[in-house]
């Protein structure tokens, strides 16, 4: 914290705050004051409030010019930012000024906040795990740089069609400028593509390649603001731009199209996020991505290097970025005359992998004529460290065992060849890890277990996700919910200054607060669904959430066969005896990849048993379904913090960790889950009884999938109330039964993520869920127990002010 001494204050009264958005109203938007709307005043007061970003950024990066330590790079494909005028508010401490500033103006600084669009830069987890370490990083002082791409197009809307299905739009995010990015047109790198390779065969392994087709990467900083200190770190995203711009030759001789082919063809590479989540795909584009984000962010890394003279470290994520590592190789030898030996070192020194998923369909694999066509020296260099870094290492320690060679190897035999990602991240870094226990045990034993033989496992680690980095200061987790724009009565202050202001106050008072908390949260999250599918939210019932990419393996379909079943119950019960039910509502919200047709079904039949429940007289007191369209990071932020219970269901050993299970839990949610991923850290730290557990161990998953392939059992014979449940959907309760067969015939066939096995515990663990929560005074305790633990797993706060001790927190959670 050294470089905050000596610093110029800044001026953060009302009346200087009011002043600088009424000239950035005049000069920078060039409109008048009286006749602004909500856009213009958001765009305005983002302005101001980027100026005081500025200062900080300025002298933080100043500072570490300075200093000239070592720094951390983290390589991501995905930033899932979500809105940044918010964040800035709150992390500078000028969330109060602002409102009054905007109020005196004749504005409301929620409408405010609301103008602006989500920097949607990601799938899911993985992105907005990356958005936390930066924020986190940069609250606790840390140098770190983040390193992406700057998609014209984030992740897509989401829209449901009236038959219930997920319709697909363009999310053009950066259709009115951005105050949040500084372009950089000064800070430019030529990226080649194609082009041929010519080995020098001077004993050095050195090669030169040309021709082909070049491209320039431009900068674009996005400023990361740390939370209560003046630490600003910076986002690099790169755009792609035509090297050469217009072929005049064409577009003099009429040409037009031919002449800005060139154009087009660079500015694809950073037009649009790719969707997919957990599934390769082998498209050129997409590598092409890799590699252009990669080698601008090296080329970047490399001068700074070369700048200051110091070491370097470096971070990357998943497999996508792997490529770096033989771009590395390239530089060092072909460029920087640099020994192969000596470079390997480097590289290997430099470079640390953390795998996110054990799953095969999302471990990437690149053909290898697809990768020879677009960069041939890369796969020269590949087929190099295949050689010597692997097969002939491996045959040294383990001699003549082919089948192990065949295993190790980047190259997967095959027509055509494939190079193994995951095994090139793997060799080419320092040390590996991932994302929960479980998932590193995973990696150590399943997809990795061959180099844990070869390394020894101290090479192999585990970093579970958010437990002590990143999650106290994710605005996600801890929504900091003041006054909601509908003003509710109720709306009281958010958890995290309820937690601030406690520490020392009578129980009984927290107890209070914290319904209110809870409660006022309950009735924002009614007044969206009210405003977006125009449905009343009884708020007085058990709110029960699964939000997150639509997939197979987090099973929502196992989510949604239980609400139909709980619906059949219902219907099957007299009235008096519907008396005695705890009223549920249950909400669904997240995104199926484009082409996943399965997860596409899903939300088909969620939405249209919605339909079918909602308006039925008999039940619709006890039970509602809401499917809300376009999941997102603010969305997040209104559903998390309403929550008594969410669903993290994945079949066991499938899902690596989660992300959103510890922020429900951080806002007082408790847990329904499968012994899975970071459910299972979070339950030794909050308590197994704070937890709802249900379904098969990680063990057992493997030979119950063997069972289902080879010895297929009706599902009659699993579970009666499954089967029943299947057959009324069949047979037309919720529209028609055909359009779902393909659906559910993926639990009548193989049954590969195992609902027929787990059906019946799960059922046993929403009914745990309702008694528990039919005593209410029990239920609270857990939820406050929940909160208080799930702050402790993940105490690292980043001020002295803000800083629960293992003293403050002992008072806290006493209760
Ligand atoms: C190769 C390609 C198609 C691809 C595969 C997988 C693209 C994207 C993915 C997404 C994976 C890597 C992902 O999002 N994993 C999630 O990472 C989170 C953060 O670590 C975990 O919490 C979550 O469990 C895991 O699914």
């Amino acid at each position: 914290k050294v470089w905050k001494d000596g610093l110029r204050s800044l001026d953060t009264g009302v009346p200087s705050i009011t002043k600088s958005i009424v000239n950035h109203v005049q000069t920078s938007l060039a409109r008048q004051a009286y006749s602004l709307d909500d856009l213009g005043a958001y765009q305005a007061a983002a302005l101001s409030v980027r100026d005081n970003l500025l200062i900080n950024w300025n002298d933080t990066q100043m500072h570490y010019t300075r200093k000239a330590g070592k720094r951390a790079y983290y390589l991501s494909l995905e930033f899932l930012m979500g809105r940044a005028l918010d964040n800035a508010l709150l992390n500078l401490g000028l969330k109060d000024q602002y409102s009054t500033g905007v109020e005196k103006l004749g504005f409301n600084l929620e409408d405010l906040l609301a103008q602006e669009r989500d920097a949607g830069l990601g799938n899911g987890g993985l992105g907005r795990l990356a958005a936390c370490y930066l924020d986190s990083s940069a609250s606790q002082d840390l140098p770190m740089w983040g390193y992406g791409l700057r998609y014209k197009y984030g992740i897509f809307q989401q829209l449901i069609s009236p038959d219930g299905q997920q319709l697909e739009a363009p999310d053009p995010w950066l259709e009115h400028s951005n105050p949040w990015e500084l372009p950089r047109l000064d800070v430019n790198y030529e990226i080649r593509f194609y082009g041929y390779s010519d080995r020098l065969h001077d004993g050095s392994g050195r090669a030169v390649w040309q021709g082909g087709q070049e491209v320039l990467a431009i900068a674009y900083d996005v400023m990361i603001p740390g939370c209560d200190t003046r630490n600003t770190n910076n986002l690099r995203l790169w755009e792609c731009q035509p090297k050469r711009g217009f072929d005049l030759n064409s577009f003099n001789a009429g040409d037009y199209e031919h002449a800005v082919e060139s154009s087009n063809s660079a500015a694809a590479i950073t037009s649009v996020l790719y969707p997919n989540d957990h599934t390769t795909f082998g498209k050129e584009l997409r590598l092409k991505q890799q590699y252009f984000w990669t080698a601008a962010s090296l080329a970047d890394i490399m001068r700074r290097f070369k700048n200051l003279d110091k070491p370097i470290s470096d971070s990357t994520m998943h497999t996508h970025p792997t490529l770096a590592i033989v771009e590395l190789m390239r530089v060092l030898v072909d460029e920087e005359d640099v020994h192969w030996d000596a470079a390997w070192k480097i590289v290997t020194e430099t470079f640390f992998f953390t795998n996110h998923t054990v799953l095969p369909e999302a471990l990437e694999k690149w053909p290898v004529p697809l990768l020879e066509h677009l960069l041939p020296r890369h796969m020269q260099i590949i087929f190099d460290i295949d050689t010597f870094d692997i097969l002939v290492a491996v045959e040294k320690k383990f001699p003549g065992d082919r089948e192990r060679l065949a295993r190790m190897s980047l190259i997967e035999e095959g027509v055509p060849q494939n190079v193994r990602m995951a095994h090139l991240a793997c060799i080419g870094s320092r040390k590996v890890n991932g994302v929960a226990e479980l998932h590193s045990d995973l990696v150590r034993t399943t997809i990795l277990k061959d180099f844990v033989d070869f390394y020894g496992i101290s090479k192999f680690g585990n970093v579970t996700n958010g437990s002590k980095s990143f999650l106290c200061v994710d605005r996600v987790s801890f929504t900091n919910i003041s006054v909601s724009s509908h003003s509710s009565p109720m709306a009281g202050p958010g958890l995290s200054q309820l937690i601030t202001k406690t520490l020392g106050i009578p129980k009984s008072t927290r107890t209070s607060e914290r319904n209110i908390i809870k409660q006022s949260n309950k009735e924002r999250l009614a007044h969206y669904v009210q405003v977006t599918l125009g449905l009343k939210v009884n708020t007085q019932a058990l709110f029960d959430v699964q939000i997150k990419r639509l997939h197979e393996y987090k099973r929502q379909t196992l989510n949604i066969l239980g609400v139909v079943h709980r619906y059949l119950t219902l219907k099957a019960m007299t009235p008096a005896e519907r008396k005695k039910v705890i009223p549920r509502n249950v909400f669904f919200a997240g995104k199926a990849a484009p082409g996943y047709y399965v997860a596409k079904l899903t939300i088909r039949l969620i939405v249209n048993v919605a339909r079918v429940i909602n308006a039925d007289p008999d039940t619709k007191d006890y039970l509602n379904l809401f499917f809300l369209p376009d999941y997102s990071v603010t969305l997040a932020e209104v559903l998390i913090p309403a929550s008594d219970i969410s669903q993290h269901i994945s079949t066991a050993g499938t899902e690596a960790s989660g992300t959103s299970n510890m922020k429900f839990c951080l806002n007082g949610g408790l847990l329904l889950g499968t012994v899975d991923g970071a459910n299972i850290e979070i339950a030794e730290e909050v308590g197994s009884s704070n937890v709802f557990f249900f379904g098969h161990l990680t063990p057992a998953v493997e030979e119950l999938r063997f069972q289902h392939m080879y010895h297929p059992v009706p599902v009659e014979e699993k579970s009666p109330a499954l089967a029943h449940v299947l057959n009324q959907i069949s047979s037309g309760l919720f529209g028609d039964g055909g359009v779902y067969e393909p659906l559910l015939n993926t639990i009548k066939q193989g049954d590969y993520y195992l609902l027929t096995e787990d059906f019946d515990s799960y059922l046993e663990a929403l009914s745990m869920v309702d008694e528990a929560y039919s005593d209410r005074t029990e239920w609270i305790k857990k939820s406050i127990m929940t909160t208080a633990k799930a702050s402790y797993l993940l105490r690292t706060l980043h001020t002295p002010s803000q800083n629960l001790t293992a003293s403050h927190t002992h008072t806290y959670t006493d209760g």
